[in-house]
C-alpha cells in the first residue's frame, strides 16, 4: 500500500489525495504536522530535504513533488483511460499545460492567498500581490480560449490537469482578477467531481 506524507491544508498534498480517490488507490495517509514544523525536523528532512509535503512512499521509495508523483502512479498504473494523450506531440503540448499551470497559476495564486490568509494586510507586499494578480488575470484569459468551446482543458474530459488545478481554483474569488465566464462554469464543474469534491469539502 501506499503511504502520503501530508497535511490536510495543504493544497499540493490535496492534488494527490484527488488523484488517489480519482483512481480509487488504495493508500494511507501519513499527517505532517506542518503547523509544529515537524517538517524541518531531522527525521522529516530524511524523506524530503526540502522539508515539503506532499510525499508518496512505496516500501523504500519516496517521491516527492505533487505533479511527479501523480505522473508516476499514472505511469506505474496503465489504466485502460490513461490521463497521458499517447501521441508524442500531444503529450509534450500536455506537459507545456502543466508547466504554465505551476508558474502561471499556482505560484502567482499562492502569493496572494498566503497573505490573504496568513499575513496581517498591514504588510502585505500588495505590488507583488498586484503583479500576481495580473498574471492570474492573462493566465485565465489564455485558458478562456479553450473553455469557450470546450467542457476541460485537454481532450474534452475531467483529467490530469482539472486535478492539478482544483485545489488551486477553489480559492479563485479571492484573486482580485476577472474571471471570464467559461473559466468560471469551468471552475464550477470541477468543483462537482466526485474526487474533488470528497477532498476539498474535508
Ligand atoms: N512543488 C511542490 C510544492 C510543495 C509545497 O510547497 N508544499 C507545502 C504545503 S502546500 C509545504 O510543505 N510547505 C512547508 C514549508 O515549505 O515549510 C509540489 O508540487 O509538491
Amino acid at each position: 500500500m501506499y503511504g502520503l506524507y501530508s497535511h490536510p491544508n495543504s493544497t499540493y498534498s490535496k492534488r494527490v489525495h484527488i488523484y488517489l480517490q480519482y483512481r480509487n488507490l488504495e493508500y494511507e495517509t501519513i499527517h505532517v504536522a506542518l503547523d509544529k514544523l515537524e517538517n524541518r525536523k531531522k527525521t522529516f528532512l530524511a524523506i524530503n530535504p526540502y522539508g515539503k509535503v506532499p510525499v508518496l512512499k512505496e516500501g523504500e521509495f519516496l517521491l516527492s513533488e505533487s505533479s511527479a508523483i501523480i505522473r508516476y502512479l499514472e505511469e506505474k498504473h496503465s489504466f485502460p483511460n490513461p490521463l497521458f494523450p499517447a501521441d508524442l506531440k500531444e503529450r509534450a503540448l500536455f506537459n507545456q499545460w502543466i508547466n504554465q499551470c505551476e508558474s502561471e497559476f499556482c505560484f502567482p495564486g499562492s502569493v496572494i492567498y498566503f497573505s490573504k490568509k496568513f499575513i496581517p494586510e498591514e504588510k502585505w507586499e500588495t505590488k507583488r500581490m498586484k503583479d500576481s494578480a495580473k498574471r492570474i488575470g492573462r493566465h485565465f484569459d489564455i485558458l478562456e480560449q479553450v473553455l469557450n468551446t470546450n467542457q476541460y482543458l485537454i481532450g474534452n474530459q475531467f483529467g490530469l490537469l482539472e486535478i492539478l488545478y482544483a485545489p488551486f481554483i477553489e480559492h479563485y474569488e479571492m484573486m482580485d482578477t476577472k474571471v471570464p465566464k467559461s473559466v468560471e462554469d469551468w471552475i464550477h464543474r470541477v468543483m462537482e467531481e466526485p474526487s474533488v469534491k470528497k477532498v476539498l469539502k474535508t
